[in-house]
């Protein structure tokens, strides 16, 4: 069995205010070349297939063409909903979809019986282990006790492994955040702590395991478990790691063999360094179409640096001022002291630096309501703990 391993396509993504639509367009074309040119069987993709809940419309289309184009090609497709996706709404066609060779799973169930596809070398058994938080376990298998992300990995994978037909080669397909891994920004954290980390030895059973929610691609804990990464950089953080996808090659026992096949952006994404006057110049040797984030090393913030610096660079996605020495221009009607300044007012003056403009009438009345609701629910909170210890007295 011969199949990619990718993940984490994010498609719809906004990076720098800009849709990467035309850009995923770009390097999702080379892995459905790959397909045709390494006669892979299967496109295994580990979650976040889009980067929101409800889509844009073109993100929808450039991933109907996609599978379109991988069916063609001549592989099946196996994918499953990450933290990203809306598993309801990426689990349309569930089931029937199989008989076309597109097997998705938005949702964890209690059915957790693997798919079975046949290849050059044998069949190969494929869990496909939606992206469950510990209240989805607790649902669907109806358990009371509270349970961490790892408890919860625990009882999934139990029974996952229980379903897999014995002897037969084995992927786990999950979309997780296992211990080891290292996060960058555009994964957004969904619980504080770390808490959301699991054990990779749940995945031990496995021939392999393909990844889902790590940007880059890493092995975790062991050389057969791994995250493919994005096939696209989708934050400055994300800079320096590789993107593409795994190759993997399965033989008859289960024992794999993995390549990492990079992938070669529309544009490259980089940090520039230097001083107003040395990027004017035209210091920077690499392309200025390039997607980049400004460093500017002025020790005082230099004027108009952004209207000077778009005539040399074509994308601008930010800027960053780490030596600036003399402290920023108190923007005008900043409220200093802030005791006795209300939250309304702090929240304002907060938006009115960090955006420029003054909040409009509507956005003031929408705050000073849910400033007030959320008064209000500490009230009722603080009063019901009042009548509960009077009533233990
Ligand atoms: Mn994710």
């Amino acid at each position: 069995m011969r199949f990619i391993h990718t993940a984490d396509w994010h498609l719809g993504k906004l990076f720098g205010q800009r849709t990467m639509t035309e850009d995923q367009a770009y390097v999702l074309e080379q892995m459905v070349a790959a397909v045709k040119e390494f006669s892979v069987e299967a496109v295994v993709i580990a979650g976040d297939i889009y980067d929101r809940s409800v889509p844009p419309a073109e993100a929808v289309e450039l991933f109907s063409s996609l599978l379109s184009k991988i069916r063609e090609a001549g592989a099946s497709v196996l994918f499953i909903a990450g933290n990203h996706d809306s598993g309801r709404r990426l689990s349309f066609g569930e089931g029937v979809l199989d008989e076309a060779g597109i097997y998705v799973r938005g949702r964890l169930t209690e059915d957790l019986s693997p798919v079975i596809l046949p290849s050059s070398t044998g069949s190969v058994a494929f869990s496909l282990l939606p992206y469950f938080d510990p209240y989805d376990v607790r649902e669907v298998f109806d358990i009371e006790e509270r349970l961490s992300f790892d408890d919860a990995a625990e009882i999934v994978l139990e029974r996952a492994r229980a379903a897999l037909p014995e002897g037969m080669p084995s992927v786990a397909v999950a979309h997780a955040f296992l211990a080891g891994g290292e996060k960058t920004e555009s994964v957004r954290a969904l619980s504080v702590g770390g808490s959301d980390q699991i054990a990779y030895t749940h995945f031990s059973g496995y021939d392999y395991t393909a990844l889902g929610h790590l940007h880059g691609p890493w092995r975790a804990g062991t050389d057969t478990i791994r995250y493919s990464g994005s096939p696209l950089c989708y934050s400055f953080d994300e800079v320096k790691q590789k993107k593409g996808f795994y190759l993997v090659d399965m033989d008859e026992k289960g024992k794999v063999k993995q390549e990492f096949h990079p992938l070669t952006p529309r544009h490259a994404v980089r940090i520039v360094e230097g001083t107003l006057e040395e990027l004017r110049a035209g210091s920077d040797p690499l392309p200025k179409e390039d997607y980049c984030l400004i460093r500017l090393l002025d020790r005082e913030r230099p004027l108009g640096a952004r209207e000077k610096l778009q005539a040399v660079y074509a994308n601008i996605f930010g800027f960053e001022y780490p030596n600036l020495v003399a402290r920023q221009e108190p923007v005008e009607g900043r409220r200093e002291a802030r005791e006795g300044v209300s939250d309304a007012e702090q929240f304002a003056d907060f938006y009115r630096e960090m955006t420029g403009k003054p909040m409009t009438e509507e956005q003031s009345s929408y705050l000073a309501a849910l400033l007030e609701e959320l008064a209000r629910e500490e009230r009722t909170e603080s009063s019901v703990k009042g009548n509960g210890q009077e009533g233990k007295a």
